[in-house]
């Protein structure tokens, strides 16, 4: 089982679109642990996009991150930090495909809707610097049977 960060971006929040993109989460057979709506401060945002510190678009995305509401999950699954960036698709939704998330509700390469943590190692960094002990909250499925075998 793995454990992976995902934000519903300001663009999600502020488009409405937080029940359709937790259902496609659900929907695939992952599961909940961790959830907080907030306005992400300055320092969380640049220290979660950290690798980007050097690129034009750094300021911008920043500004963008912090400037509204975000949904911030933890999403529990059997390779579940490669599931998710799948159900999301490809950066830009000019390219992203059809069926998934930014393929089919965006047209951006900035307001992309959805963020997910891109390997094993980044949603462990992630997780710790989103969540706080005890955040994430361990709990089993009564009918886990139906979802894995
Ligand atoms: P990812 O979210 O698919 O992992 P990254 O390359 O890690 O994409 O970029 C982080 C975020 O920065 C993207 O989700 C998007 O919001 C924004 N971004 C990426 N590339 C550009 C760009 O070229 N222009 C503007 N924003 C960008
Ligand atoms: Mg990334």
């Amino acid at each position: 089982m793995q454990t992976t960060l995902i934000i519903l971006k300001p663009d999600c929040v502020q488009r409405s679109l937080m029940g359709k993109v937790i259902a496609r989460f659900e929907q695939k057979g992952l599961q909940i642990v961790g959830g907080k709506f907030m306005l992400v401060p300055d320092a969380v945002a640049k220290q979660h996009y950290a690798e980007h510190a050097e690129k034009p678009f750094f300021g911008d995305l920043i500004a963008f991150i912090t400037s509204s509401p975000v949904l911030v999950l933890a999403i529990r699954g059997d390779e579940a930090v490669a599931v998710c960036r799948k159900l999301i698709g490809a950066t830009n939704g000019i390219k992203a495909e059809p069926g998934t998330m930014r393929g089919d509700f965006g047209i951006s390469g900035q307001l992309n809707l959805v963020h997910g943590s891109d390997s094993p190692e980044s949603a462990q960094r992630e997780l710790a610097l989103w969540f706080g002990e005890g955040e994430i909250v361990d709990w089993q499925r009564t009918n886990q049977q139906w979802f894995t075998a």
